[in-house]
């Protein structure tokens, strides 16, 4: 399964020159910031984001912005494209945040994973959409402290799977979890692990964008959080699972492969963060157009290639259970 590739993690993703390709001056009403945007490629080439808008109290709404090319002229919504709605989601009381749009085929609809913030703290919530101007909305289907999930595109052996990232006692790790209907959720797996110590997804790590299908396994890019002494650095790594199990995880990244490191990423809101939340694939199936939020205040745009991450997580990936090896704790269940 080894592939031999000199590619260097830094040279994985290149940032777009156009970056930061929305921000809230773009926005046609007040909002304070604009980040962590849901993306998808809708059938007629438009590139779609549904954008966490945070407006000037301090809770967050989505709203869509559509582009032939997927960098400028956005046609932004003139008004909120899916508001919280806390009469009938009372979940949703503190705004809803970071959405994850995967295309169901078997539904011909668009379902989007998002935060829900309650007074219990966030949990996932889910609503499907055809033409991302209404929203049928599934209610809360993880309950508090629960974010960063997307649903699979298609049912795995009959049923209906979501990563997501619970808090539990293990830790902030990412979970999978399986339902018949998108209701009523059940069979929930650890599927990866927060490392410990020193390293740069030591303690948290979430999902970033929807798994990505490929012919060796679920591609997954998430998140991890290092805590230093100024505060939290927010990277990138790769993960790669099985395609009929996607609880096993066959590899994961040692290094991170994207950082903070322009100006739009290192200072804003909340500095030194990258958190993707949604990608488009070019017509070709391998180039990737990555979404990313920076320093919680802007949208940008990284590019690279499905094959390329592929072939570099194949050459340099570890499988989770050679954690001793490395760290000499991974496979711990010791909390934070
Ligand atoms: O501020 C960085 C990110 O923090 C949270 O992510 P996580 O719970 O995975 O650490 C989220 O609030 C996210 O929106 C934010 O970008």
């Amino acid at each position: 399964m080894a592939v031999q590739t000199r590619i260097r993690p830094h040279d994985l993703f290149r940032r777009h020159p156009a970056n930061p390709i929305l921000t809230a001056a773009h926005w046609p009403y007040p909002a304070h910031a604009v980040f962590n945007a849901g993306a998808t490629r809708l059938p007629d080439g438009t590139t779609l984001l549904l954008c966490r808008v945070e407006d000037h109290s301090g809770r967050s709404h989505l709203c869509a912005a559509r582009s032939r090319n997927g960098v400028d002229g956005w046609e932004i919504d003139p008004r909120p494209t899916l508001l919280p709605d806390p009469e009938r989601y009372p979940e949703e009381l503190w705004g809803i945040e970071d959405p994850r749009i995967t295309f169901v085929p078997e539904l011909g609809k668009y379902a989007v994973a998002y935060t829900s913030y309650s007074r219990g703290g966030p949990g996932v919530s889910l609503a499907l959409t055809a033409d991302f101007c209404t929203f049928e909305r599934c209610g809360v289907i993880m309950p508090p402290e629960d974010k960063n999930a997307a649903l699979l595109p298609r049912r795995i052996d009959g049923h209906w799977a979501l990563i997501h990232r619970p808090m539990t006692v293990l830790g902030s790790h990412i979970w999978i979890s399986y339902s018949p209907d998108l209701r009523h959720w059940g069979r929930h797996r650890l599927i990866l692990e927060a490392r410990r110590g020193g390293w740069w997804d030591a303690n948290k790590i979430g999902l970033a964008c929807p798994p990505i299908e490929t012919p060796q396994g679920w591609l997954m890019l998430y998140h991890g959080v290092r805590q230093t002494a100024s505060g939290a650095i927010y990277r990138l790594g790769l993960a790669l699972f099985d395609l009929a199990q996607p609880e096993w995880c066959l590899l994961r990244s040692p290094q991170w492969v994207f950082g903070p490191e322009a100006p739009y990423e290192r200072f804003g809101d909340v500095g030194n963060v990258v958190f993707p939340c949604g990608y488009t694939l070019d017509p070709d199936g391998d180039g990737l157009n990555l979404y990313y939020g920076g320093a919680d205040t802007c949208v940008a745009l990284a590019r690279s290639s499905v094959r390329m991450l592929l072939d570099w997580l194949l050459a340099h990936g570890v499988p989770p259970q050679a954690g001793p090896a490395f760290d000499g704790t991974s496979g711990t269940t010791e909390a934070n």
